[in-house]
């Protein structure tokens, strides 16, 4: 069976008009009709230096020199001549640097050393200070 095709059937591309693609937001043709504006922002490379803190041992009469010695190989890295070192000027001048931290490891280190001190039963001390 044939049939016929009238004009009003035929859909003609775009009948008249111009295809677009679909607009963006951002390609400064957006809805509205009015361009958007782009800010392109630099961001600073900002390094920030951390606070630092030293730790610091006390004098006392009791602490034997050898264990603080012991203390400053095992507990600051420090090889027997520096630790000896660090001990006689402690002994002699009453509080002495065993090193320079991070809040952390600062707060860390105090720890380690007060809790071996007790654990056998000195009365060293050791504290942190803001640098
Ligand atoms: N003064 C102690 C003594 O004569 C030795 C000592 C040194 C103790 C340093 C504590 O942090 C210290 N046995």
């Amino acid at each position: 069976m044939s049939q016929s095709i009238s004009r009003s059937d035929v859909t003609a591309p775009s009948a008249g008009r111009i295809d677009h693609p679909p607009r963006m937001a951002g390609d400064g043709r957006s809805g509205s009709g009015s361009p958007t504006t782009s800010v392109i922002t630099k961001t600073k490379p900002r390094t920030k230096r951390p606070n630092l803190y030293r730790v610091l041992i006390l004098n006392d009469d009791y602490t034997p020199m050898e264990f603080v010695v012991h203390v400053l190989e095992k507990f600051f890295n420090m090889d027997v001549e520096a630790a000896t070192k660090v001990m006689l000027h402690v002994h002699h001048h009453g509080i002495g640097e065993c090193g320079v931290f991070t809040y952390e490891i600062a707060e860390t280190k105090v720890t380690q050393v007060m809790d071996f001190a007790r654990k056998h039963q000195h009365p060293l001390q050791c504290v942190m200070e803001k640098k």
